[in-house]
């Protein structure tokens, strides 16, 4: 098959899945044609069947706001037409989704037929989708593709009840590559970051609110008074000089360190005893399932996807939103020597039924489905 993929290139959840799917079709013999406005994180080596394609967007002086959404559109009907793709896969709804809706319009004018796959991964649903200035394009655009998936049950659910959606809905979740992400030998960094044998505690995300970070520096200045204890928070973004200012007025900066954006979070992961995901909302939580595969417990919240992935008491454990007394009591049993390795192992078991090789094979089974539904719908026009 020849597919486009249209995602967001940055760090960020929606763009490793539609990355790292693009790179597994590749591995298994389709051409996989990324149409993004920077070249993906992921997407750094040489691979014969990949190919990129950049979204210029021209700055005339009449645009206060560069018109990405039409540049976007362009590049997919140039892509189509002269890549001769079968299929264009979008992730994240807004404006992913609308600009395929008019691409495949423009194409339809020319007479290629187009089918296109939108997948949703979250807050394209749960917190860009509630804007109400949003909403009605979600809502069309969802409902003018021609397959859409969402990456848990919960997000299926929760797009059924926010839009006015007559569409069918396929759940693929999210998976890992277990042959990057698994546990390394790389105890020289761990002796580095807790030199006294302290267990290390770990979190990676984007930094924004819904991830709910001073949750997990309330709690880890709790645990570290019972455990000797570290703390490594991965990643950046906009909470950060917030959370960064909290650890100083909690007198924990000697045992947490921020380190920013970190592109081996296999390495780190390697390394750590637990993981922390206390957010707000999450519709799967792919963090989580790469920590996992690393053979670490998972402390979470039981909101939105994350009861699909975390088993509790099995895998690591659950607490409601903003329960940090819980979330602390769990880390402790998880942290004593008597249980962690059980849990480790755990977690490593349930990775494995979120392999790559055992969740890519679905998309290329409903991207088949799709495309033979648009031949018998042209055959029937
Ligand atoms: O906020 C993020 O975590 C990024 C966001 C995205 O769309 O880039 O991630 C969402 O998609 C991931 C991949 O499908 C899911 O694993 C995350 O749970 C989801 N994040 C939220 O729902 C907050």
């Amino acid at each position: 098959m020849k597919i486009g993929i249209v995602c967001y290139p940055t760090f960020g959840g929606s763009g490793v899945v539609a990355t790292e799917l693009g790179k597994a079709l590749a591995k298994k013999g389709h051409q996989v044609h990324f149409i993004t406005y920077s070249q993906p994180m992921r997407l750094d080596f040489f691979n014969e069947n990949i190919f990129y394609h950049e979204v210029n967007i021209s700055s005339y002086p009449l645009f206060q706001y560069p018109p990405y959404e039409s540049a976007l559109a362009g590049k997919m009907v140039d892509v189509v037409k002269y890549e001769k793709l079968d299929l264009l896969h979008v992730h994240y709804a807004i404006p992913h989704a609308s600009s395929a809706f008019l691409a495949k319009q423009i194409l339809k004018s020319e007479g290629i037929d187009i089918p296109v796959i939108t997948t949703l991964h979250g807050t394209d649903i749960s917190v860009v989708g509630k804007d109400s200035t949003y909403k009605p394009v979600i809502t069309f655009s969802i409902n003018n593709s021609d397959g859409v998936t969402s990456v848990s049950d919960d997000l299926r659910k929760e797009t059924y009840d926010t839009f006015d959606i007559r569409t069918e809905i396929e759940v693929i979740p999210n998976f890992v590559d277990l042959e990057r992400f698994h546990k390394q030998e790389k105890e020289h960094f761990k002796r580095f970051i807790c030199p006294n044998g302290e267990k290390l505690i770990v979190h990676t995300s984007n930094f924004r609110k819904v991830k709910r970070i001073d949750d997990i520096i309330y709690a880890f200045s709790k645990i570290k008074k019972h455990v000797p204890s570290k703390l490594l928070l991965v990643g950046d973004g906009p909470e950060r000089p917030a959370m960064e200012k909290l650890c100083r007025d909690l007198d924990i900066c000697d045992e947490t360190r921020f380190i920013g954006k970190l592109d081996a979070i296999e390495e780190v992961l390697s390394v750590a005893d637990l993981f922390f995901m206390p957010s707000e909302k999450e519709s799967f939580g792919l963090a989580a399932l790469e920590a996992m595969a690393c053979q670490v417990p998972v402390i979470s919240t039981n909101t939105g996807g994350l009861p699909e992935l975390n088993v509790n008491g099995v895998t690591g454990f659950m607490s409601n939103v903003g329960d940090v007394d819980d979330m602390v009591k769990n880390a402790l049993y998880i942290l004593d020597d008597e249980n962690l390795e059980t849990f480790k192992l755990n977690a490593l078991k349930r990775a494995q039924e979120f392999d790559i090789e055992v969740i890519v094979p679905h998309y290329v089974r409903y991207y088949q489905q799709v495309i033979d539904k648009t031949k018998e719908l042209q055959l029937i026009s």
